[in-house]
């Protein structure tokens, strides 16, 4: 569902930066001999030839799409280069695209706020940027202008007869322009500068639409490639939008843009002009109605997102026709293989940037053999998320199993897999300079109600408690998260790709929680239970902890439907999920599991490292707390805090 947001206040310039048919550039680096050859990027399946993933420019020449195998690539191409995406546990290895994207984005994050969109498009927000040139050193002032800025397509430029760059340079060193143009003019000089940077760092091109807002400048970067920049000047938006067919603009492509075509006779973005904002928010409610007005003026608020890194990891597989899954086995085969590439990179991502997955989410794309036409969906399923790989794979499969009693029904129906994915999301900074340890382990409550995270926790949904109605609004880092070995004892319902939200009930809070609450000190986390020398950390027990279920396992789950690319591990940049919300599944603390669990701290074991990788102020609490000299003889047990975090049993 698209999110209206109020235009901001002043100007704004943004950029959208698409690299031009992206894995096959990056495999004409690896292989210089094939510039200039027809090329294209197939994925790994030998049926047919494979199916094209990536089209190089002079291949689409000839006629070849994306939508082809390689066989009929040849068929209309016949010199055509097909080169196979590596390969890597069965499936297509994505890493060296990865990377490629990585070196684009650390060079264009150097102008403005940079948000990595997927893995070969970012939005930059060059507002900034464009003010400054504009004071510093505005185009009309400027000796030379890069032949790449004189390149631009400027929409809504006339022609005037004396040659498109002469053209050009002139509506950039306009000085009669207003304000707002004048900031395009300086973005399109900047876009083209970083466009040659990234080009001889990299040896990818890219284009580029600059706009005012992220819509907009979507949509131009598309316009003309390769290579190429557009910007879309104020009074050249109305054209624009006047003949853009509906399904081209971004949120659209679905449901909501067949039902403008079917129900109001809306054929272009244009067309939307002519209904009253009253009218669509009363067919559409008041958030998209709100939104589709906007956008039928090229309205948009929406931010560029500081993000240089992905959203979320996901790893998937598809299994066409006669190569679907038809058993328990295999589809376990494949899980653990999914599962054991999506912990390395949730694990990479930890060690590089500090970040931690908080859900893991399992889709399927399935069918009966029995049933023609659309039967139910498999449905999605999510469930914190534990790391260590045997432990995401423990808990795939629960999900599959779950999501495979509900897809199949009471008549256990012959089922295919015709595609799996597992993906982590809800990736969160471990949080820095934080002023006290209490800020790391947050509040009790909203601690033991779940490992996913607590930014964001409300209880909208049910019944505040009398006693305990907090609500987490940070990022808060877990320490149980990184431990590989303790069941949930809660259930966690994702609620909205939107609007982040957790639904937690926080109806089962016990007194005893309500009580460590009121304990002012780091104290409250550890309680000393034995003060010689080895000093037991009995933090995380019984009612607050998450622990080992006994009996019954409790991975919490919740459904969700999702639409995915054709293979959805490889091209994440339109997956989106629904969620059902149903009280079945709301979120409940098992009060009835419960004291199996300590967690210790041997101080001896300490590594004086561990306390220095801590914000200073919290380095004073422990020390002090442990009576730690500033370095004291230990054994090294590793670098990381969380590792002398492990449950033991009583
Ligand atoms: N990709 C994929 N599967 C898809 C679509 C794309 O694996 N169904 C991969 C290959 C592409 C890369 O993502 O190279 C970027 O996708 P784009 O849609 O941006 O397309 P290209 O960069 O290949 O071409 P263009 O120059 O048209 O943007």
């Amino acid at each position: 569902m698209p999110i209206h947001r109020p235009a901001p206040q002043g100007s704004r310039v943004i950029a959208h930066v698409d690299m031009d048919c992206f894995y096959v550039q990056v495999e004409q680096r690896k292989k210089p001999e094939l510039r200039g050859l027809p090329t294209a990027v197939v994925q790994y399946n030998a049926w047919k030839g494979g199916g094209l993933i990536a089209v190089g420019y002079e291949a689409r020449k000839f006629g070849v799409k994306r939508s082809m195998r390689g066989d009929e690539a040849k068929e209309v191409c016949p010199d055509i280069q097909l080169i196979q995406v590596p390969v890597a546990r069965g499936k297509a290895d994505l890493k060296l695209y990865r990377e490629a994207g990585s070196e684009v984005v650390s060079i264009l994050s150097a102008k403005g706020r940079c948000e990595r969109a997927s893995i070969d498009e970012v939005y930059l927000d060059l507002t900034d940027a464009a003010e400054l040139m504009l004071s510093e050193a505005p185009p009309e002032t400027l000796e030379t202008i890069e032949k790449e800025a004189l390149k631009s397509h400027i929409l809504g430029l006339a022609d005037d007869g004396k040659g498109s760059e002469e053209n050009v340079r002139r509506w950039l060193c306009r000085d009669d322009a207003d304000h707002e143009d004048k900031l395009l003019a300086c973005a399109a000089i900047i876009v083209a500068q970083l466009r040659i940077q990234v080009m001889e760092e990299t040896q990818f091109t890219c284009s580029a639409g600059i706009a005012h807002n992220k819509m907009l400048a979507k949509l131009a970067s598309a316009m003309h490639k390769p290579a190429q920049q557009t910007v879309v000047q104020t009074s050249a938006v109305k054209d624009l939008l006047a003949s853009l067919p509906v399904k081209k603009m971004k949120q659209l492509g679905g449901k909501l843009g067949s039902s403008l075509q079917s129900d109001l006779g809306v054929k272009a973005v244009g067309d939307l002009l002519q209904f009253p904002v009253e009218k669509l928010q009363e067919r559409y409610g008041t958030n998209t109605g709100s939104w589709l007005w906007n956008i039928a003026r090229g309205i948009s608020g929406e931010e560029v997102e500081s993000r240089l890194l992905p959203k979320s990891h996901g790893c998937g597989k598809t299994f066409p026709g006669p190569q679907a899954l038809k058993s328990i086995s295999s589809v376990e085969h494949w899980l653990n293989q999914l599962c054991e590439e999506l912990s390395e990179r949730i694990q990479d991502d930890l060690d590089q940037n500090k970040r931690i997955a908080h859900t893991l989410t399992l889709h399927a794309g399935a069918f009966k053999y029995n049933e023609k036409g659309l039967g139910r969906k498999f449905p999605s399923k999510s469930c914190p998320l534990r790391y260590g790989t045997a432990k995401i794979q423990e808990d795939a499969k629960k999900l599959f199993d779950s999501g495979l009693r509900d897809f199949v029904g009471p008549h256990n129906d012959r089922w295919g897999i015709a595609s799996l994915s597992v993906t982590a999301s809800k990736i969160l900074d471990i949080p820095s300079g934080t002023s006290s340890i209490s800020s790391f382990f947050q509040d009790k409550d909203c601690h033991s109600l779940s490992s996913s995270g607590c930014d964001g926790f409300n209880n909208d949904h049910f019944p505040p408690s009398p006693s305990v109605n907090k609500i987490c609004t940070r990022p808060v880092y877990h320490v149980q998260q990184l431990r590989p070995s303790c069941e949930e004892i809660c259930d966690v319902h994702e609620t909205s790709q939107q609007n982040k939200t957790f639904n937690i009930d926080v109806r089962g809070a016990s007194p005893r929680k309500r009580k460590r609450k009121e304990l002012g000190s780091i104290l409250r986390y550890f309680q000393v239970s034995d003060s010689s020398t080895k000093q037991v950390v009995d933090e995380f027990t019984q009612a607050d902890a998450p622990l080992p279920t006994s009996g019954q396992p409790n991975t919490s789950i919740s459904d969700s439907e999702s639409y995915m690319e054709p293979d959805p591990s490889e091209h994440q940049r339109s997956n989106l999920v629904r969620n059902d919300n149903n009280d079945e599944n709301s979120t409940h603390v098992n009060e009835t599991t419960q004291t199996s669990t300590a967690w210790h701290l041997n101080v001896e074991d300490v590594d004086p490292s561990v306390i220095d990788e801590l914000p200073l102020e919290i380095q004073r609490e422990v020390r002090g707390w442990l009576c730690l000299p500033k370095r004291v003889q230990a054994t090294k047990r590793g670098s990381d805090i969380t590792q002398y975090f492990f449950p033991a049993k009583k």
